[in-house]
């Protein structure tokens, strides 16, 4: 898988090149995607929203919590979704109509627990017939360092495209590509790719940043991030034209992406969320 890494690196320089890449492993990895001085300031963000806003954060087990809403709360974030390093590369793997979805915070915690709950996946569609479907690109911001001993985001390469028939419960120990890096490195990866998240006994405390983007004039493939006013009404010509179309977008796909309508009122979005993904994990590849 070295060789994999090395390829990427090297393919980066060149956007047709890094577009093939694309094409055939379904990821690549971009480092110093962030500035060391916004890494600092973004992280810092991060641990302020923690401690501020617990209220804000799923916990799915001891050693995962993610907070999919922090948008409408705080603008520390728009500078990562309007980062200017990574728009000519996303415009070249989705195109002119480009839009952003989703941007959650996730932190993974030292465990000596390392049954994982988000475990073989992918993305917004759960259904294996209908994985055609699902059409979105996620950048993974790295805010620490990842290195071989730290839990890390695992991706099977090609299964979005080459191998998009194998299934969940196909993935051999051997066949994933663990996605290591420096903070301030980013892994873009398509949504229709299986993955999960590895933990590793001994890691060091993980944060990241989950942002997904996908076409302007398409059902929304995530309701659990609010688009603000604030950037709804952004007009500035450095930005892709269509960058926050989805902020007028009512319809959504039908998938884990969807607030579910039939849960008692009052639950705040952190519960709902909860609940969607326990569900969808207790019928891998069968629920949507
Ligand atoms: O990075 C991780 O720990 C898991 C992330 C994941 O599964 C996802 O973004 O869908």
């Amino acid at each position: 898988m070295t060789s994999v890494t090395k390829t990427i690196a090297n393919e980066l320089l060149d956007l047709d090149a890094a577009h093939a890449a694309f094409e055939r492993d379904g990821f690549l990895i971009v480092p110093n995607a962030l500035e060391a001085t916004q890494v600092l300031a973004v992280d810092a963000a991060f641990k302020t929203h923690l401690a501020r806003h617990p209220e804000d954060w799923a916990n799915f087990s001891e050693s995962f919590i993610t907070a999919p809403d922090v948008l409408p709360r705080t603008d520390a974030f728009d500078g990562v979704i309007e980062n200017a390093r990574m728009f000519a590369l996303l415009e070249r793997l989705i195109g002119p109509d480009l839009a952003f979805e989703e941007l959650a915070l996730m932190q993974r915690k030292p465990t000596d627990n390392v049954g994982e709950l988000k475990g073989w996946h992918r993305d917004i569609i759960r259904a294996y017939e209908r994985r055609h479907e699902i059409d979105a690109i996620s950048v993974v911001y790295y805010l620490t360092d990842v290195g071989p001993d730290d839990h890390c985001f695992s991706i099977v390469p090609g299964t979005h495209g080459p191998g998009v028939d194998m299934r969940t419960d196909d993935v051999q120990p051997g066949m994933e590509f663990d996605a290591l890096g420096a903070a301030g490195s980013a892994f873009v990866f398509h949504a229709r790719c299986i993955h999960a998240g590895k933990l590793k006994l001994g890691s060091r405390e993980r944060r990241t940043i989950h942002l997904y983007f996908g076409h302007a004039a398409t059902p929304r493939t995530s309701e659990w991030t609010e688009i603000p006013q604030r950037l709804a009404e952004r007009h500035d010509p450095r930005l892709p034209p269509k960058l926050y179309a989805k902020a007028a977008t009512t319809a959504s796909v039908d998938g884990v992406g969807r607030r579910p309508r039939d849960l008692p009122a009052g639950l705040s979005t952190a519960e709902q969320l909860i609940h969607v993904q326990r569900a969808a994990n207790r019928r891998p590849e069968v629920a949507a």
